[in-house]
């Protein structure tokens, strides 16, 4: 049995998304940008699905959302674009932001700080939540953006992100909110909750990879980072992707249409499946379930390291997966368990599943007799749990943070 768990990193496409997305490789492939008719014909399906991306995030006609070609993409450019608008180009010098943002955020404020910005990385609390009270402590008359994530992508952790939209305006400070792991799994709508900015990436809820965007409030200017030509209002260069936006528009609409399955019917596999797990020993998941994305589990299993776990999984045809795949080659501990305050041992033993909408119940119920097998022979053979004090050990099984 092949069981896919990492939807976090990756989804499926959606074979409804790939059927609309088909005749725009080889029967419909003008450039949009031409004046004949093969660049034209384009046009409604273009508008069709921009439209569908406006109405899945409540966008109003004044905003913008840019198409890009990820949401790296879409993270650094909002991230630079403020610093050469706000900072080279004005009197701020500080940017506000979390210690467990994806590394395209967290890679990108270091190289800013190379440049002489400041930044805060907000730590958060156990349960992998950054608390709105330390935005407010921390924004300065300095300060040019605040960028915190609507949802962790390693525990799932939902971000108070309509308290910290607040403070934001209350203190005239630009917010900026990586909404990848929340667009398809909680309902996400930027006017309500009072975002600058948001990132997302089609890839993340069925559509096709290579394609993501940045939605900006009111059409907030942002300096282009791709300049070239007139595309995307001119905001970012570079032949339109139109079968990508086409993806990305119906991928928007499906999971916007299936929201209430994943808050439903993926909940409840995501939680037989915690459930199980927890009835193991000596096992620990991150955060509250109330507080999280409908589909996803962070596990830490003391005494076996999480690329062993893998091992394992993989063997028996599971993904999981150790944390974020951008960074799953380096064998350090994960960053997420540790900014959380896990001890060092539990903090390289993470294991996220993440589920989707195509997982089935009989992928589940395999999946938790597989993982106790492989907790239970990485455990008979790990010095490490054979030889951990009892008192480290819990004797009434889980515990959940
Ligand atoms: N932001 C978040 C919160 C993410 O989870 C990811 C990808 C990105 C940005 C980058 O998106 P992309 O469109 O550039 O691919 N996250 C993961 C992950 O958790 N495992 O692999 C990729």
């Amino acid at each position: 049995m092949k069981v896919y768990l990492d939807n976090n990193a990756t989804t499926m496409v959606d074979p409804e998304v790939k059927k609309e997305m088909d005749p725009y490789f080889t029967e419909i492939y003008g450039n949009p940008n031409s004046l004949h008719d093969f660049g034209t014909a384009c046009h409604p399906a273009l508008r069709k699905a921009m439209d569908r991306m406006y109405e899945a995030i409540g966008a109003r006609d004044e905003d913008d959302i840019v198409v890009t070609s990820c949401a790296t993409e879409s993270n650094n450019w909002m991230l630079k674009g403020i610093y050469y608008d706000l900072i080279q180009n004005g009197d701020k010098d500080h940017i506000v932001t979390t210690e467990v943002e994806h590394p395209s955020v967290i890679a990108t404020c270091r190289w800013l700080e190379e440049q002489g910005v400041r930044v805060t990385y907000l730590p958060v609390n156990s349960d992998g939540i950054v608390q709105a009270h330390t935005v407010r402590d921390f924004i300065t008359d300095k300060t040019a953006l605040v960028s915190i994530m609507w949802a962790n992508n390693e525990t799932g952790a939902i971000f108070p992100i309509e308290e910290i939209a607040e403070i934001c305006k209350e203190k005239s400070v630009l917010f900026h909110t990586d909404g990848v792991q929340a667009v398809g799994k909680i309902p996400v709508d930027v006017t309500h909750a009072g975002v600058d900015f948001m990132s997302f990436s089609a890839h993340k809820f069925h559509g096709p990879k290579g394609v993501g965007g940045l939605y900006i409030k009111d059409g907030h200017p942002l300096t282009s980072l791709l300049h070239g030509g007139e595309h995307m209002g001119g905001r970012r260069s570079g032949t339109l992707n139109v079968p990508g936006i086409v993806g990305m528009g119906k991928a928007m609409e499906l999971a916007t249409y299936y929201l209430k399955f994943e808050e439903q019917n993926v909940r409840r596999l995501r939680d037989k499946l915690e459930d199980a797990i927890l009835e193991i020993p000596d096992i620990y998941s991150v955060g509250p379930r109330e507080q999280r994305t409908p589909n996803t589990v962070l596990v830490s299993v003391r005494g076996v390291e999480g690329e062993a776990m893998l091992w394992d999984l993989n063997r028996a045809g599971i993904a999981a997966s150790t944390g974020s795949a951008c960074a799953s080659e380096d064998l350090e501990a994960n960053p997420i368990m540790s900014a959380i305050g896990a001890d060092s041992e539990l903090a390289h033993t993470a294991v996220r599943l993440s589920l989707s909408r195509f997982t089935t119940e009989e992928e589940i119920d395999y999946t938790i007799e597989q993982f106790k097998k492989a907790v239970e022979r990485l455990r008979s053979i790990s010095s490490s749990y054979a030889y951990m004090p009892e008192n480290m050990k819990t004797t009434e099984g889980a515990h959940n943070g």
